[in-house]
């Protein structure tokens, strides 16, 4: 009798495989989900083209080619985690992991990839700086680790900010991902080039922890361009109720806390009360080069990053490419996050 039952099990967990192998196979209901980023030269921020990118797992590899504005993208992968690498002789190559999400398009942060020629040790220096006010952190621990978006893997050096908030380090030319650790903060990480044989300047930013309640929106960037600036725009009823930006800074529920106008960021947003009745848009004007409405590339080189804390969730948003001045990042609706990654020249509100 137990002879028998076992037969059946084992016959029926075969049978269950196959099953599984089959639906895979025939690539039935597989969830899919989008990938795009921009690759500019670590030294001369110019685009690179022809770089091979390959994304890779158990179930799936495919190789893409950065264009001339050294754009890439990958459509309808299977969702999932993946290891990332970028190839182009001459150049150092790059490796690091992504996760592609079901119907969604993940940008991937901008790499700043370095030419062979740029070998030996360089000097990698900032001040880690609060989101909130722009003053130095102290005490914040530096762990670097090798490669991109590596959060989890091998810590090869620890370091710690000064009482102003400055760090410096020297390491081996290449890529790295540097995490930032300090009580009452949230945990956050950067993607980093180290250049040979020179010093690269980059500040970074932590936000505090957030009151329970209050949803922070961060705006950080690169060197250039000089004057990026957040735009909150709250909607009910079919009426604009406020605009928070540089020139009106504090609102009934939303304050912005100062408007940067000399690189890096941050720029932050605060809403205390986000009312689930109402739309809230969310969008990055290049003010530096807002002047220019039909060439401007400046804001998709920027490396803007935004993060949002709102609900409980944490979510990054990478500047897509093309030219533009605008990027139309998110809107909240009725509650709900729509991520929009809308680059245009077109402001979406009056600025009065
Ligand atoms: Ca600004």
């Amino acid at each position: 009798m137990k002879k028998i039952v076992l037969f059946f099990t084992v016959f029926s967990l075969v049978f269950l495989f196959t099953s599984c192998d089959l639906t895979t196979l025939l690539g039935e209901e597989q969830d899919l989900g989008n990938l795009e980023g921009t690759i500019k030269d670590a030294v001369t921020n110019d685009p690179i083209s022809g770089v091979e990118i390959t994304l890779h797992s158990s179930h799936h590899t495919e190789t893409k080619s950065s264009d001339s504005n050294g754009k890439y993208s990958f459509s309808e992968a299977p969702i999932g985690s993946y290891s990332i690498s970028f190839q182009k002789t001459g150049y150092l190559e790059a490796d690091g992991t992504v996760e592609i999400k079901k119907d969604e398009t993940e940008i991937y942060p901008q790499i700043l990839y370095l030419s062979t020629s740029y070998s030996g040790d360089g000097t990698y220096q900032g001040r880690v700086q609060d989101a909130l006010n722009g003053t130095g952190i102290d005490n914040v621990t530096l762990k670097l680790r090798e490669g991109l978006n590596n959060t989890t893997g091998t810590i090869i050096n620890t370091y710690n900010t000064d009482s102003s908030g400055n760090f410096s380090f020297i390491k081996s030319y290449g890529y790295y991902t540097l995490e930032l650790i300090k009580t009452d903060y949230t945990t956050t990480s950067y993607n980093i080039t180290v250049v040979g044989n020179n010093t690269t300047t980059q500040d970074l930013t932590m936000t505090p922890v957030l009151e329970e309640g209050k949803t922070r929106i961060i705006l950080t960037w690169g060197e250039n361009p000089e004057d990026l600036d957040s735009h909150l725009v709250k909607v009910k009823d079919g009426t604009v109720e406020y605009h928070v930006y540089y020139s009106a800074k504090i609102s009934s529920e939303a304050e912005l806390d100062h408007d940067d106008t000399s690189s890096y960021g941050p720029e932050t947003i605060t809403i205390t009360n986000l009312d689930s009745d109402a739309d809230y848009y969310y969008y990055i004007l290049d003010y530096t080069n807002h002047g220019d409405t039909t060439t401007s590339d400046a804001l998709a080189n920027s490396s803007a990053k935004i993060e949002l804390y709102y609900n409980g969730n944490y979510t990054v948003y990478n500047v897509p490419s093309g030219e533009a001045t605008i990027w139309k990042v998110f809107k909240i609706s009725s509650g709900t996050v729509i991520r929009q990654d809308i680059m245009t020249y077109d402001e979406p509100y009056p600025t009065n």
